[in-house]
């Protein structure tokens, strides 16, 4: 096999810029501060075994949840880095109680704030299954040269300006989506860069998988309950039937999805109706990475990307995969 050389997400984010002539390049430099924080993570994530980084921090988060000793090394990576960058007003993270305002003069006169779930599909860490880093950019709507608000960060989806996550499987992967498409970038370990190995990254409009906590079935909504049983029989499938395929970290889930097609649920229960899944931190973005690969996303009602925040932790039910299997979906929640 012959080395192809591939583009660096350095080299492909400043091809872009040349899209732009007044473009002043800290989407840029955002996009590569994360790629920093991400690729220290990868290197905690690889040798979690070898340390004393395995289980619980010993606190709870905003939610209630345990918070795992390696959530809180990703959050305060992804935190500092973005501080240190300065190419941001603030951040806000699934793992801090409040947004956190960076208020020093290059940071103030920052365009962008980052939100992020520094480390999604927790749970699976102790036992050595895909996880990964999920964020969601947001241009401020707050004077430059101010601090940023809480403002800044309670945007509808669909204003986000670019979304992407990390997902650290049998390669370390980064994929990005801007209004000018979704690209993914495959981790090099022998030169620790990430290079462009999946451009113009489109989500098929027909796929074989549903990814869904069945365990949940006699909870979910009816339409949901119907629909998941049309699966089984096949619903508008040619040939055969579709597979299962849920590994309880949704960056494993909706990456696999978004190659190969197929649809991923997590909708409300008579217990949540908001079910588990944070808007801010994971739909938005995940809604936003499928819009711009040509797949949808709502909640069940209306499309994740019009919904108006008014929490940096609310939780939304989550409908999510190519076109064709959505508005397959739609029909049966209407
Ligand atoms: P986390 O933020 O605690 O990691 O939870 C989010 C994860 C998602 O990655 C995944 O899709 C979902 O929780 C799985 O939840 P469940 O175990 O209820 O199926």
């Amino acid at each position: 096999m012959t080395n192809k050389s591939f583009m660096t997400l350095d080299e492909f984010t400043i091809q872009q810029l040349r899209l732009f002539p007044g473009g002043t390049g800290e989407l840029s430099r955002l996009l590569r501060d994360i790629g920093l924080a991400s690729k220290r993570i990868n290197v905690e994530v690889n040798k979690a075994g070898l340390q004393d980084i395995i289980g619980n921090f010993g606190t709870t988060n905003i939610q209630g949840e345990e918070v795992k000793k390696l959530d809180m090394l990703a959050n305060n990576q992804l935190r500092n880095v973005l501080r240190s960058g300065m190419s941001c007003a603030g951040v806000c993270s699934e793992e801090e109680n409040e947004i956190i305002v960076f208020d020093d003069e290059l940071s103030n006169n920052s365009k962008y704030v980052v939100l992020f779930d520094p480390l999604d599909g927790s749970s699976n860490i102790d036992t050595n299954i895909t996880i990964g880093t999920i964020f969601s950019i947001f241009k401020r709507v707050t004077p430059l040269g101010t601090p940023c608000t809480i403002a800044d960060f309670l945007q509808e989806g669909h204003k986000q300006v670019a979304a992407g996550y990390v997902i650290y499987g049998s390669s370390t992967m980064l994929v990005y989506a801007t209004r000018l498409g979704v690209n993914g970038f495959t981790l090099d370990p022998s030169i620790g860069e990430f290079c462009l190995s999946h451009p113009e990254i489109a989500c098929p409009s027909e796929g074989n998988t549903y990814s869904v906590n069945e365990s949940n079935y006699a909870c979910f909504p009816e339409g949901v309950r119907a629909y998941l049983d049309s699966l089984k029989e096949g619903n508008r499938k040619k040939e055969g039937t579709y597979s299962l395929r849920y590994a309880g970290s949704m960056v494993a889930d909706l990456h696999r999805n978004l190659i190969k097609g197929g649809i991923f649920l997590y909708p409300g229960t008579t217990e949540k109706a908001s079910g588990k899944l944070r808007l801010m931190y994971e739909c938005n973005p995940f809604a936003y990475i499928y819009k711009m690969a040509g797949g949808k996303a709502n909640d069940g009602k209306q499309d994740i990307l019009n919904i108006v925040p008014l929490d940096i932790h609310e939780r939304s039910p989550l409908f999510v995969g190519s076109k064709e299997m959505m508005e397959d979906l739609e029909t049966f929640l209407a």
